[in-house]
């Protein structure tokens, strides 16, 4: 993987057993990064039963933090989605749990400056 922001898996499911598997290396290194490790965070998370636009929604969210000193953050009808992988059908895209790479700045109503996870 590059240095281009990515969809970080930080749990994996396990088809067989059902059970869950976290990824700690993979979490550390997105909450360890020297610009991320002593600062405030705030989880913004979608969660959910499969096919009902969590990811879908949260590359809009990826968008707005994008865009957000735009007025028309939201774009044009036929401006690509990316991120989070999303599709259309009756077929699971995700499976358990992925953190965007990068993590934004987001200043709060004191002041004070907090970083978005998503
Ligand atoms: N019309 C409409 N379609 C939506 C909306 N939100 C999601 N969709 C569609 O729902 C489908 C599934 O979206 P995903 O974001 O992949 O759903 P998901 O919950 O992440 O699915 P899994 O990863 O399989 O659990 C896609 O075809 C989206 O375009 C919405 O608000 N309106
Ligand atoms: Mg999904």
């Amino acid at each position: 993987m590059g240095s281009e922001a990515h969809p970080v898996q930080i749990v994996d499911v396990n088809k067989d057993d059902h059970s869950f598997t976290l990824n700690t290396e993979a979490l550390a290194q997105v909450l360890l990064a020297p610009e991320v490790r002593d600062k405030h965070v705030v989880v913004l998370s979608v969660a959910g039963a499969f096919r009902k636009g969590k990811s879908f929604l949260l590359d809009f969210m990826l968008r707005y933090m994008h865009r957000k000193s735009d007025n028309n953050w939201l774009g044009q009808d036929d401006d690509i989605l990316t991120g989070f992988s999303w599709r259309g059908g009756s077929e699971p895209e995700t499976t358990g749990i992925q953190l965007w790479s990068k993590v934004f700045t987001v200043q709060k109503s004191d002041g004070t400056e907090v970083l978005s996870l998503l």
